[in-house]
């Protein structure tokens, strides 16, 4: 019996990882994506008002209206910053209801009903000057003296 050996030849397995990386880039293509910013518009305008409680009533009637982003009221200056989408309203829609509240704006004027039902100390003076400086006004001394 022919004794076979069977000589186990083991073969160093030979680098061939492939250097070669040929993966073709592949191009991006860009994307004009349709980034829907919407433009928003600022405006400003004046608003009869006393104080904080007048300031929440103001604010909240005109962000109730739909397409407005924010809304802030100065209480020295007697004045409303909004800002607003101007594919969803317009800056009337936003007068009106903060008239509807019961406050004066430069366009429209109050709504009595609600007038009358606002706290006592937010009964403000139809009188009184919008735009307002911000600067504490003292009466109109027409006799000042310099
Ligand atoms: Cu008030």
């Amino acid at each position: 019996m022919k004794k076979v050996i069977l000589s186990v030849v083991a073969i160093a397995a030979l680098g061939l990882t492939s250097c070669k990386n040929e993966t073709k880039k592949v191009e991006e293509t860009t994307k004009t994506e349709v980034s829907k910013e919407i433009a928003m518009t600022d405006l400003s305008f004046g608003v009869r008002g006393n104080c904080g409680m007048c300031k929440s009533t103001i604010e909240k009637a005109a962000n109730s209206v739909e397409g407005v982003a924010s809304a802030n009221w100065d209480v020295d200056k007697k004045k409303i910053d909004v800002s607003f989408d101007d594919s969803k309203t317009d800056a009337m829609a936003i007068h009106k209801a903060i008239a509807a509240s019961g406050y004066d704006t430069e366009k429209v004027a109050g709504s009595e009903e609600a007038y009358k039902d606002l706290p006592g100390c937010c009964k403000y003076d139809h009188e009184m000057m919008m735009n307002q400086s911000g600067e504490t006004k003292s009466e109109d001394h027409s006799d000042h003296n310099h």
